[in-house]
C-alpha cells in the first residue's frame, strides 16, 4: 500500500469539479441538430434508430404509446421541465411527455466524447481524477489564474473539443465542488469561497452531499435534519448516537465543508492492510492476551489509515503466518463499507475463526478491501451497527 499523505486540507487548495451537461442527450444531439430546443429521452432500444426518408428527411420515434420495462437513461433539460429524469421508468414518462423523441444508447459514442473532453481539459490542466464516464476533479491550485477564467478557458477548450457544454464548481475541495457543479446547471459556473459555504451550501438539503445516501436521509430527517445548516447545527453526541462515531465525524466535517480528499490522478488503490511480525513466535492460548491487543490495534491503525486517505471497504481479511511459515488468509464481504475499526475487528474475528489456529504464530495481518472513496460509496456512510470491540 501506498503511504503517501493526504493533502493537508487547507483553504489553499483550489479544486474544480466538471460535469458534462445532460451528456448522452447532448452527445446524441450533435448528430441530430434539428432535435435542439426539443424533448429528448435517452433509452430506447434498437427499434428507436431514427428512420431516414428518400428525402433526406428524418423520422424520429415518439414516447408516445411506449410500453415495455426501459428506463430512461439521461433527458434533455427540455424533457426535464417536463418531469422527465435518469432513472424513471419509460412509461412513465410517455404519460409525462408523449411528444418527446425517443433515441436508442449508443455507448461507444459517449465514450468516445468522454475520452475528448478529458483530453482537452487535461491541455489546460493535467491533475485530473476520472470520476466516470461524464465527470472529473481537476486540481487548478497550481495552474496560474483567475478561478473565474480558470473556469472559462476549461469549458471553451471542452465546447471546442466537443461542441459541448458543462458545469464547473470550484472551491477548496471535492466536496464542495461536487455539490457546487450542480448549483447552476446547465452551463454553469459556480465558485464557492470564503463566507459562501453559509450562503450557498447550508440551506441545501442533506441529500446534495454525495456519500449521504436514501437511507441515511430518512434518518436524518427524523431527527428533525433537513438542510446542511441543520446539519451543522446538530450536537455531535446526538449524531453520534444515531450513526455511530465515524459517520458522524464524517457529517460534521460535511456540514462545515471539510474535506481533505486528494485528486488522485492515478488508479484507486485495492486495498489497505496492516501487519506485524511478533518478536518471538506467539502461542494461541498461553498468549492469547498480547495477540488480541495487537489484534486490536491493527483494526484500529487500519480505520485511521482509511479515515487518513477518505476511503471505506467492504470486504476484510486477516492473513495468519505459522511458526512453520504456512501462510494461510481468509476474508469475508460485509454488507455495507465501513471505516470502522470495531466492524472491521469483528469481521476479521470471525474470519480467524475459519483457521484452525495448530502451532504458534509468527505473523498476524489484518486487511481492507473492495475500497471506495468514503464520499462515493453510496452505503458507506449508511449507519453502522452498535460498537462494540470483543476479542476473538
Ligand atoms: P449525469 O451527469 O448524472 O447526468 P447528465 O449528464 O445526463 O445530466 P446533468 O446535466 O444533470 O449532469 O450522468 C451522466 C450520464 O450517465 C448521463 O448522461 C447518462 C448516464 N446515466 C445513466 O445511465 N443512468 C442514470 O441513472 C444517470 C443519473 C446517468
Ligand atoms: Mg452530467
Ligand atoms: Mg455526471
Amino acid at each position: 500500500m501506498d503511504s503517501e499523505p493526504p493533502a493537508a486540507p487547507t483553504a489553499e487548495r483550489r479544486i474544480a469539479h466538471l460535469d458534462m451537461d445532460a451528456f448522452y442527450a447532448s452527445v446524441e444531439l450533435l448528430r441530430y441538430p434539428e432535435l435542439r430546443g426539443l424533448p429528448v429521452v435517452i433509452g430506447g432500444g434498437r427499434n428507436t434508430q431514427p428512420r431516414t426518408l428518400a428525402d433526406g428527411t428524418r423520422v424520429y420515434s415518439r414516447l408516445r404509446g411506449y410500453a415495455g420495462r426501459g428506463v430512461v437513461t439521461t433527458s434533455t433539460y427540455e424533457a426535464r421541465a417536463l418531469g422527465v429524469f435518469s432513472a424513471m421508468g419509460m412509461m412513465k414518462a410517455a404519460q409525462l411527455a408523449p411528444e418527446a423523441v425517443l433515441l436508442p444508447v449508443d455507448f461507444a459514442a459517449y465514450r468516445q466524447y468522454s475520452r475528448l473532453f478529458k483530453a482537452a481539459v487535461a491541455d489546460v490542466a493535467p491533475c485530473i481524477e476520472d470520476r466516470g464516464i461524464d465527470e472529473i476533479y481537476i486540481d487548478l491550485t497550481d495552474i496560474p489564474g483567475g478561478a473565474r477564467d480558470l473556469a472559462l478557458r476549461l469549458k471553451s477548450a471542452v465546447a471546442q473539443a466537443t461542441g459541448l457544454s458543462c458545469s464547473i464548481g470550484i472551491s477548496p475541495n471535492k466536496l464542495l465542488s461536487k455539490i457546487a457543479s450542480e448549483l447552476d446547471k446547465p452551463d454553469g459556473l459556480t465558485i464557492i469561497g470564503p463566507g459562501d459555504l453559509q450562503r450557498r451550501i447550508w440551506p441545501l438539503p442533506v441529500g446534495k452531499v454525495n456519500g449521504i445516501g436514501p437511507k441515511a436521509n430518512a434518518k436524518l430527517a427524523a431527527i428533525g435534519i433537513l438542510t446542511i445548516a441543520d446539519l451543522a447545527a446538530a450536537p455531535a453526541d446526538l449524531l453520534q448516537n444515531h450513526f455511530g462515531l465515524t459517520y458522524a465525524r464524517w457529517l460534521l466535517d460535511v456540514a462545515h465543508g471539510i474535506d481533505g480528499r486528494r485528486v488522485v490522478t492515478h488508479s484507486e488503490p485495492k486495498s489497505i492492510s496492516r501487519e506485524t511480525t511478533f518478536e518471538r513466535d506467539l502461542h494461541v492460548q498461553r498468549d492469547r492476551a498480547a495477540l488480541s491487543e495487537v489484534f486490536v490495534r491493527l483494526c484500529a491503525q487500519l480505520e485511521a489509515d482509511l479515515l487518513r486517505k477518505a476511503y471505506v471497504g467492504r470486504t476484510i481479511g486477516i492473513k495468519l503466518r505459522f511458526d512453520n511459515f504456512r501462510t494461510v488468509t481468509r476474508d469475508l464481504t460485509l454488507p455495507v463499507h465501513t471505516a470502522d475499526a470495531a466492524a472491521i475487528h469483528r469481521a476479521a474475528g470471525l474470519c480467524l475463526k475459519r483457521i484452525a489456529l495448530d502451532h504458534k504464530i509468527r505473523l498476524l495481518g489484518v486487511r481492507v478491501s473492495s475500497l471506495l472513496p468514503a464520499g462515493q460509496a453510496a452505503d458507506a456512510a449508511e449507519p453502522q451497527e452498535p460498537r462494540q470491540l470483543s476479542l476473538y
